[in-house]
């Protein structure tokens, strides 16, 4: 079977095109004798181009992959796809796992797939390839007619239930870095990086991420899950080998130190046989000395936090994240002993937030000072706690965004949306204040944060802004503060410089 991958990526300018996910897909599609082929689709439909994609590969399965700020560009393209090719249309990716009835209700789209992708989609392209019937693959959703095949039950859409989890990650082949254009890729050409993702899942409840979201629907069973540090080693290797640009690593993981002793291993691993630096995230909840001293003997260069509010209230009764400010401000000083960078995580504009509170994470950036800050703009992914609470708040409005750098979707009291972004556009320039503030001594610094607070909550007021026409914080407007930036050995790059 050929099956051509589509890549819908309208933020492409801020975060760059490489895709763990797809290139696991590809690989494990490979190795069973499968073609495959990839479009990467940057900011709107180029119409022309994907159809000229179409006729030059004609592709027997077209498979999309999407999150949730790609999934309206997705109909126009199935339409396209169904209009140019014969081929069977599948969705997959996060939005697909979460919203499925969403999805499926895209004309132009024949099968959506929940969850881990690699076993059903292999299972179609045999099914397709053999003639089967397809519609009673687990994980898939598969309209009546999909491939030829009827459903048993006759039903418009026959909805089969999940698969358990892929408990061995070893048994997947090496991501595919081929087909997916890995040479050209950003992380390549740009950050000059290797990606590698070493496992699956993540212990935490965060209201706002779809990981608890998808550990419930798989009930929670054997979500997290490793690589052995062999197997992860052993792919550094090779890329590194392959790839002479790479100049560090990053791991996509969302918390690699989540297991000791695996970490023990891996930094001890990754310490004698690649001689070069990288980044990886971590809770603070799981930072000690003795984490960050095996990270920096490694040569773990950029340790990345999900610090994501200051403020108590919000973190732990809005956000379910169990940490406290002390905790999180312990976590950045292991790093900052171990000589390691860090970078924080911001939301701003969360359900509830007011100014005061945004101020708070401000704050407490400008007391751990991390070396790099990524602020977003929260935005609500359906299927997670925070999405059903700003959907029974009413909070939520119809409003598009590609990125969640550049607006709220969210329409509160608390704060405006013209309020966020202008607190976004400045939030660098305003930690540094603060920051000053912490070095000044008692008194003085209570004084100066005083002071500070009251410009800012004036400069950022209904009437200022209003005043201003909107120039303190236009939508999309880019000037690189809270982008995302990332470190080779002592440089900062921003990403999405063009
Ligand atoms: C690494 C990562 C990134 C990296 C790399 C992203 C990438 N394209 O690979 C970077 C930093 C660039 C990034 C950027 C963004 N990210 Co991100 N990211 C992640 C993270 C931590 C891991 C992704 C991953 O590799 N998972 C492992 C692979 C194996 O899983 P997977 O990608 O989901 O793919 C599997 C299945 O979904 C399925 N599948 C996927 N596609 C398809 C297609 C078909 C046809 C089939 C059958 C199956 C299938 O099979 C795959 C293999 O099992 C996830 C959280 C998480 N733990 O998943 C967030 C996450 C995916 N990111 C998220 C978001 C919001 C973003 C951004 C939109 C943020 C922004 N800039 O506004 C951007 C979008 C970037 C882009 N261009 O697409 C959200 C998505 C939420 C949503 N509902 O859409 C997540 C879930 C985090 C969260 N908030 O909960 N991200
Ligand atoms: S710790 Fe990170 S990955 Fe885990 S649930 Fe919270 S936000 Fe999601």
């Amino acid at each position: 079977m050929r099956i051509a991958f589509v890549y819908i990526d309208p933020s492409y300018r801020v975060m760059g095109p490489f895709h763990v996910g797809i290139a696991s897909l590809i690989a494990y599609l490979k190795r069973g004798g499968h073609e495959c082929q990839f479009f990467h689709l940057m900011g709107d439909v180029a119409e022309e181009e994907y159809i000229d994609f179409l006729e030059k590969n004609r592709p027997d399965v077209v498979a999309f992959s999407v999150m949730t700020n790609a999934f309206p560009h997705v109909a126009p393209l199935a339409l396209l796809t169904k209009r140019h090719s014969d081929a069977l249309t599948i969705c997959g990716g996060v939005h697909a796992t979460l919203s499925p009835e969403e999805v499926i209700a895209v004309e132009g789209i024949d099968v959506v797939c929940r969850g881990e992708g690699e076993e059903p989609l292999f299972d179609l392209c045999q099914g397709l390839e053999e003639g089967q019937d397809i519609s009673n693959i687990p994980n898939l959703w598969v309209k009546r007619g999909a491939g030829g095949g009827e459903s048993e039950k006759g039903e418009e859409i026959h909805k089969n239930p999940l698969r358990p989890l892929i408990a061995d990650l070893d048994a997947l082949p090496f991501l595919d870095r081929e087909v997916f254009p890995y040479k050209d890729s950003f992380d390549l050409q740009f950050m000059k990086r290797g990606a590698f993702m070493a496992s699956r899942g993540c212990p935490y409840n965060c209201a706002y991420c779809c990981s608890p979201a998808i550990k419930q629907l798989y009930g929670g069973d054997m979500y997290i899950r490793f690589r052995s540090v062999a197997s992860i080693v052993e792919e550094v290797e090779m890329v590194v080998r392959n790839f002479s640009q790479v100049e560090y690593n990053v791991f996509h993981d969302d918390l690699l130190p989540m297991k000791k002793e695996w970490f023990a291993d891996f930094t001890g691993e990754y310490r004698r046989r690649i001689k070069l630096p990288f980044e990886m995230n971590c809770h603070p909840n799981l930072m000690d000395r003795e984490i960050a001293r095996m990270a920096k003997s490694a040569g773990c260069s950029l340790m990345r936090f999900g610090l994501e509010s200051g403020n108590d209230h919000i973190r732990r009764k809005v956000l379910d994240r169990q940490v406290s400010t002390e905790r999180i401000i312990e976590a950045f000083a292991c790093c900052d002993e171990a000589g390691i960078q860090t970078l924080s995580y911001d939301m701003i504009g969360l359900p509830f937030e007011t100014r005061t509170q945004i101020l708070d994470t401000i704050k407490l950036n400008g007391r751990v000072r991390p070396k790099v800050m990524h602020v977003s703009i929260f935005y609500p992914y359906p299927g997670t706690k925070s999405y059903e609470i700003c959907k029974r708040e009413g909070f939520v409005t119809d409003k598009h965004i590609d990125t969640y750098y550049e607006d709220s979707v969210l329409q509160q009291k608390c704060v405006s949306a013209e309020q966020v972004r202008a607190l976004r556009k400045r939030f660098e320039f305003f930690v540094r204040l603060y920051s000053w503030r912490y070095r000044l001594p008692g008194f003085l610094g209570k004084m100066a944060e005083r002071i500070i607070d009251i410009g800012i909550l004036a400069a950022t007021s209904r009437l200022v802004l209003s005043a201003l026409g909107g120039r303190a914080g236009q939508k999309g407007e880019s000037d690189g503060a809270g982008t995302c930036y990332t470190l080779g050995e002592g440089e900062v790059r921003v990403w999405g410089e063009e």
